[in-house]
């Protein structure tokens, strides 16, 4: 049988490991008294159960495929990760904010177009200041999919960066970024939710710092002049059609099932600058963004439009047609809706508890004088510092505990029976996990297709868990069996900086290509300037423009040989090398590495990407394919010439 392109339900391999037959497979000590007690006892023990098809499901036999993509974040590395899962094998990685060497992503004129885009005029300036073009560093912690319909599309992923406030996004088809915006009056960006009805539609983006609204310089410790705010981007043009000003900073964001409200943590409603003042108070917020109202304003214009971004005025005791503060126990970090499209879990993180609100007391809360906290319907106590909840579909919740090392288990539906006074207890097991859980994902989790087959763990810390590689340790990324009330963890996984969070989509819904459309926009206009040149990069070329002292070098790679074995340039010139890769097979990817010149980059098949540097100092410099492409690909190589200025 094979399982691709099907829903993954108990795939071939998971019934296989479900047997005892499947068990006595397990090798190592433990394997094999798993397996003995399992047989010994004529059925399988739940416990050995989760191992043996975890067994079945981890170690994906040599080509066969995964039954999930995961995408993960990588924090400060500034890339997005992909992942086949549960296997955990990495499949590959997409540079989004960070400068990566193998791609000559951050230094292709393609890519540098993309990421200057969306940026504002003041930061480049200020980057002019300090020698440079654009950041190559960021700090993406939530990459989330596209919807349509409450589940994933497969048009896009969306992610943010904390460290240089800009959102991007990677079209799905190549899997490469092709938007990156700067967000203006807001600074880092850290919440990131796509709407998830009726379509995306909007991507929800929140400021994490707060700054004085007239930042000149001028103010540094008057908290009462200091604003944040909350952006909605347009998912399909990635423009910004409005803002809404906040009070408290914003952490995590997520929004309902319906298309009518957006949820934000604050873990400073103080408006505190230093960590006494962040925790002083008990009771922090949720606020409740009303989509349809926030709209309705704009169009009538009850803005006022800062750096071009028309802002409405949701601060605590202004217009409350647009916001409310729900109060929340203490310092609240994550915030995720159930699959069920009812309940929304506010994660505490300084209070062990998790409160829950009720999508459909919503509209009531926005009454005059509503109670803020009528909206809550649950607030179980679930232990020691609840960062983040994920969901199988069944009613149950999946809250990662980081002060207790532990992933708790609980019972939404019992959750709401206590806190109506009923003598139920929601928590159904806990199980430890290794050290310090942040994010926690289940399989299509954030969606209403969740189908409860496994759990994720991100923990932050792995201390004793791997062979030690010097102070700096990688984190620890566990999997957990969901198919039982046991929760057994059957994966560790090392990952280096500093994946916050993952998603897990079933493989049916992301079908990329395999080789580049030639038309594609990413080099539209490098086209152009092809077009203008005389020059069709569709055929074999071999064509240099001189202008000025600028020089165009249009080459076409075949494997093994570029069109071009030499050229010449003068010293000074400033050189543009246009390559397109002629080449139309799966996986035929080539590359052009000039030495000495700090100049790489990929060419994908039937691709086209170019580069621009100065001939700073004369002599011969040979260029060459660095993606092993052909059993000649180390001869695919040639020379570029660099004549002394006057010669
Ligand atoms: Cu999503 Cu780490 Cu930015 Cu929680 S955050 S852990
Ligand atoms: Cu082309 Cu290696």
């Amino acid at each position: 049988m094979s399982d691709k392109n099907t829903k993954p339900g108990i795939t071939r391999r998971g019934m296989l490991g479900a047997t005892a037959g499947g068990a006595a497979l397990l090798s190592g000590a433990s394997g094999a008294r798993m397996a003995l007690l399992g047989s010994a006892a004529g059925v399988a023990t739940a416990a050995s159960t989760s191992a043996a098809r975890a067994e079945g499901a981890l170690s994906i036999a040599p080509g066969e495929l995964d039954d999930y993509y995961g995408f993960w974040s990588s924090g400060q590395t500034g890339e997005l990760r992909i992942l086949g899962f549960p296997s955990m094998r990495e499949l590959m990685r997409v540079p989004v904010f960070n400068r990566c060497s193998a791609t000559g992503w951050g230094q292709t004129n393609e890519s540098l177009k993309i990421i200057e885009d969306g940026m504002s005029d003041e930061t480049r300036e200020f980057l002019a200041a300090q020698g440079k073009r654009v950041h190559d560093n960021g700090d993406l912690h939530h990459p989330h999919m596209s919807f349509t319909d409450g589940t994933y599309d497969g048009r896009y992923l969306f992610m943010n960066d904390k460290a240089n406030t800009r959102v991007a996004r990677v079209r799905c088809d190549v899997m490469k970024t092709d938007k990156i915006v700067e967000i203006p009056n807001a600074k880092a960006i850290h919440g990131l939710r796509p709407q998830k009805f009726p379509r995306t539609g909007y991507v929800f983006a929140n400021g994490e710092d707060e700054v004085p609204m007239i930042n000149d310089g001028s103010v540094l410790d008057e908290p009462d002049k200091y604003v944040n705010f909350f952006t909605a981007l347009d998912g399909d043009t990635m423009e910004i059609p409005w803002q809404v000003m906040v009070s408290g900073n914003l952490d995590n964001t997520d929004c309902d099932y319906q298309g009518k409200y957006a949820f934000s943590t604050s873990y400073n409603s103080e408006m505190g600058m230093n960590l006494a003042e962040m925790t002083e108070s008990e009771m922090d917020h949720v606020v409740i963004f009303n989509l349809k109202e926030i709209e309705k304003g704009v169009a009538e214009g009850d803005v006022q439009v800062l750096n071009g971004v028309p802002v409405v005025d949701g601060r605590k005791g202004q217009n409350k047609k647009y916001t409310r503060y729900v109060p929340i126990p203490n310092s609240p970090h994550g915030v995720n809706t159930a699959p069920d499209g009812v309940h929304v879990v506010i994660n505490g993180k300084l209070s062990p508890t998790c409160s829950v609100i009720d999508v459909r007391k919503l509209d009531a809360l926005f009454e005059e004088d509503a109670d803020p906290r009528s909206c809550i319907v649950a607030e179980p106590e679930l232990g020691l510092g609840p960062l983040h909840t994920a969901f199988d579909g069944k009613g149950f919740a999946y809250t990662t505990l980081f002060l207790d090392s532990q992933m708790v288990k609980w019972d939404i539906a019992k959750a709401v029976q206590a806190y109506a006074g009923e003598e139920v207890d929601p928590i159904v097991s806990k199980v430890d996990v290794h050290y310090q859980p942040g994010h926690n994902h289940t399989t299509m989790g954030e969606t209403k297709e969740a189908d409860g087959q496994w759990l994720i763990s991100l923990n932050k810390f792995s201390k004793d868990r791997f062979l030690n590689v010097g102070p700096l340790k990688p984190e620890n990324e566990q999997i957990i069996d969901i198919s039982t009330d046991d929760m057994a963890v059957v994966h560790d996984g090392p990952t280096f900086a500093e994946p916050h969070d993952v998603i897990l989509v079933r493989r049916d819904i992301v079908n990329p290509v395999n080789v580049w459309d030639r038309n594609d926009p990413m080099w539209a206009e490098t086209r152009k300037q092809a077009e203008a040149d005389g020059v069709d990069i569709d055929d074999w070329a071999e064509t240099i423009i001189r202008d000025g002292d600028k020089v165009r070098v249009y080459m076409s790679s075949q494997a093994p040989t570029f069109s071009l074995e030499k050229f010449e340039v003068t010293e000074g010139d400033e050189v543009t090398v246009i390559v397109t890769n002629l080449d139309d097979i799966d996986d035929l990817t080539h590359g052009f590495t000039l030495n000495n010149h700090g100049v790489a980059m990929e060419i994908g098949p039937q691709a086209t990407a170019s580069v621009t540097f100065t001939a700073a100092k004369p002599g011969v410099y040979w260029y060459y394919c660095q993606w092993f492409c052909h059993a000649l690909h180390m001869e695919m190589r040639g020379r570029m010439l660099v004549k002394p200025k006057g010669a």
